[in-house]
C-alpha cells in the first residue's frame, strides 16, 4: 500500500523539495500552501518524475482551512504516514522593542499556532499509521538568539519545544516519531529576503536538506531528536 504524505509550505523551497523527495519514494503527497499555481508547478514536477500528489491550495493562517483540510484528507485516506510541518513566514528583521505586534502575533499563528491545529487534526490518522514520521522545520535561531531574529526564532523556538513534548506524549506508542529539523541556511525565497547581498550559489539548495531527510528517515533514531543539516 502508498505511504500518504501531507507537506506544508509545498508551493516552493525545502518543502517542494521535501514533497518531490518523497514522492520519489513512492508516497503520494498531498501538497499544501496558498499558492495554486506554485502547487501545480511541484504536482507537475512530481507527475514527470512518475510519483503521484494531490494539491489542497490553503491558509495555514485560517483555523478553518486546517479544518476543511482535515475533513477532505480524513474523508479519503485512513492513515497518514508522514507529517512534514515546514510551512513558515520570517517576517520583518527588527530589535525587540521594535517588533510589530500585529506581525508578531502572524509569524506565532502560522509557525507555531497552525503546526498544533495540524497536529490535532491528523493526530488520529498518525496513529492510525503502523510507522508514521512527523518533521517539524525549526531554526537555528530558535535555539542560538540572533539579534533582530526575535520574532521569528522565539516561533520556532516554542514549535521546538511544542514538537519536543508531543514526541514524549507519543513514545509510548513506538510507532509514531518525531524529528525536529533544522535545514540550516538553504537557497529559498526566505533565505533571499533575509540575506539580500548573499550570492545564492554559495548555499546549499533545498535538494540537499530533501535528501537528508529521506536518509534520516531510513535510519535507526529516537523520537524527539534534533537534526541539523550542514
Ligand atoms: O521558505 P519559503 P523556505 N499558509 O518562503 C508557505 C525554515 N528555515 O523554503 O503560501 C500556507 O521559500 C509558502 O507558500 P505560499 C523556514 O522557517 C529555512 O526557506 O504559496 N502556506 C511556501 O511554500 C520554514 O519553516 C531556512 O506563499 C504558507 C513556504 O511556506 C521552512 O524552513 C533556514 C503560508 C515558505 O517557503 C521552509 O522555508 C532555517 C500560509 N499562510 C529554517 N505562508 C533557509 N531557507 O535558510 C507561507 O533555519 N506559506
Amino acid at each position: 500500500k502508498d505511504r500518504l504524505a501531507l507537506v506544508t509550505g509545498a508551493s516552493r523551497g525545502i518543502g517542494a523539495a521535501i514533497a518531490e523527495a518523497l514522492a520519489g519514494q513512492g508516497a503520494h503527497v498531498i501538497l499544501t500552501a496558498r499558492s495554486a499555481a506554485g502547487l501545480e508547478q511541484v504536482e507537475e514536477r512530481i507527475h514527470a518524475a512518475g510519483g503521484t500528489a494531490t494539491i489542497a491550495p490553503l491558509d495555514l493562517g485560517k483555523a478553518e482551512d486546517i479544518a476543511k483540510l482535515a475533513q477532505a484528507i480524513s474523508g479519503r485516506w485512513q492513515t497518514l504516514d508522514f507529517l512534514v510541518l515546514n510551512a513558515g513566514m520570517l517576517g520583518s528583521l527588527t530589535p525587540v522593542e521594535h517588533i510589530d505586534v500585529k506581525e508578531y502575533a502572524r509569524i506565532i499563528n502560522l509557525n507555531l499556532l497552525a503546526n498544533q491545529a495540524l497536529i490535532a487534526a491528523f493526530d488520529p490518522m498518525l496513529k492510525a499509521s503502523d510507522k508514521a514520521e512527523v518533521v517539524a522545520v525549526t531554526s537555528s535561531v530558535g535555539t542560538t538568539p540572533r539579534a533582530f531574529w526575535g520574532a521569528y526564532g522565539s516561533s520556532k523556538a516554542a514549535l521546538e519545544c511544542l514538537l519536543g513534548t508531543y514526541a514524549d506524549e507519543t513514545a509510548y506508542t513506538g510507532k509514531l516519531r518525531v524529528t525536529i529539523l533544522d535545514p540550516g541556511a538553504t537557497r529559498t525565497r526566505m533565505r533571499a529576503l533575509a540575506f539580500p547581498g548573499e550570492e545564492p550559489s554559495e548555499v546549499k539548495p533545498p535538494e540537499r536538506v530533501a535528501e537528508r531527510l529521506v536518509e534520516l528517515l531510513g535510519e535507526e533514531r529516537e523520537t524527539g531528536a534534533k537534526v541539523r543539516v550542514d
